[in-house]
């Protein structure tokens, strides 16, 4: 394979896969990015702003003839079944988390690509986990399906790069709090959802208790690490697809307290359902020294800086008439 970096990002219409892409055709050239979707509609400049897809993760054969047509050398694969999707649907979430990875990583071993990143999460961690800052090196016994498939896609992940030589990083992403695409079926959605009801001058109705401090990052940073992780010295990284990574911790009342300062008359109340026992099996920080040792890992914002962006970001798509209803 040549230098020019040839991209393929699986599940380019979630909502980190939709501004990775955007942010990866800035830096490597909009022509080298391929956007692959499955079932939701592209974002209009997302569609037009480079070549588009559509891949069924778990067809192997989509995903093959996909990196030969456009001749990928590094895949994203940001294509998951979230956790509280996954409580639900815990076959498809096994069947998209590891049927597809096991997939992406057959192709990429038979095509030779360079480069492969997959997304891990705070889902691996499990109540046995040190609950107030998750080490690096931890127990990994998750009580949730998504949990289950991202340890083992962690694993799975090692052992292509232990037994194929082949160069996988991942990391394990927190709670990602944006204003661009929603969320899908994850426990962490609230800390978004609760953005769009303040702008659009509603109260919010959280489903998780005001005290459930978790572990959250701003898309920002989160596009940062993951670009910044790709292009780190593969001689300095001695971890590969399983990086903690931190920005922000807070609880849902500290969130929406900070809102109320810019938002006067904001209003939050809490209705914990079904996801309140996923939130409470994970941390309310990990330790990423890891991350700042190997590749330089550092966040830009805190949730005051967080907090104001995401209202801004939000109130001109509100002024836009384009702020869908989160809740
Ligand atoms: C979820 O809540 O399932 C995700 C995650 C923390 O990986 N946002």
């Amino acid at each position: 394979m040549g230098n020019t970096k040839r991209i393929l990002v699986t599940g380019a219409v979630g909502q980190i896969g939709s501004e990775l892409t955007l942010a990866l055709r800035d830096r490597y050239g909009s022509e080298n990015v391929v956007a692959a979707g499955h079932r939701s509609q592209p974002s209009p400049v997302l569609r037009d702003s480079g070549p588009f897809t559509w891949i069924d993760v778990t067809d192997r054969s989509q995903l093959k003839a996909a990196v030969v047509d456009y001749k990928i050398n590094t895949i994203y694969h940001m294509s998951a079944i979230l956790s509280a999707v996954g409580e639900k649907k815990p076959q498809l979430a096994w069947e998209v988390n590891i049927d597809g990875l096991t997939n992406v990583l057959e192709v990429a071993r038979e095509l030779n690509t360079d480069q492969v990143f997959l997304p891990s999460s705070i889902a691996v961690f499990g109540p046995e986990t040190p609950r107030d800052c998750a080490p690096q090196n931890t127990v990994l016994r998750p009580t949730t399906m998504y949990g289950v498939t991202k340890v083992a896609g962690e694993l799975l992940c090692k052992y292509y790069v232990e037994r194929f030589g082949m160069d996988i990083r991942g990391l394990r992403y927190p709670g990602i709090i944006s204003s661009e695409t929603l969320p899908g079926g994850g426990t962490t959605d609230y800390a978004v959802a609760i953005f769009y009801a303040a702008v659009a001058g509603k109260p919010y109705v959280c489903f998780v208790r005001e005290d459930t401090v978790l572990p959250m990052m701003y898309m920002p940073d989160c596009i940062k690490a993951t670009i910044d992780l790709m292009e780190a010295d593969r001689s300095r990284l001695s971890r590969h697809a399983d990086f903690n990574i931190a920005a922000l911790s807070f609880s849902a009342s500290a969130l929406a307290a900070e809102i109320g300062k810019l938002v006067p008359g904001f209003t939050c109340t809490y209705e914990p359902d079904f996801r309140q026992r996923i939130a409470d099996s994970w941390p309310k920080a990990v330790d990423d020294s890891a991350a700042r040792k190997q590749w330089d890992w550092q966040p830009d914002y805190d949730l005051p800086s967080m907090t104001r962006d995401m209202i801004d970001r939000l109130s001109e798509r509100a002024r836009r008439g384009d702020l869908p209803d989160a809740t």
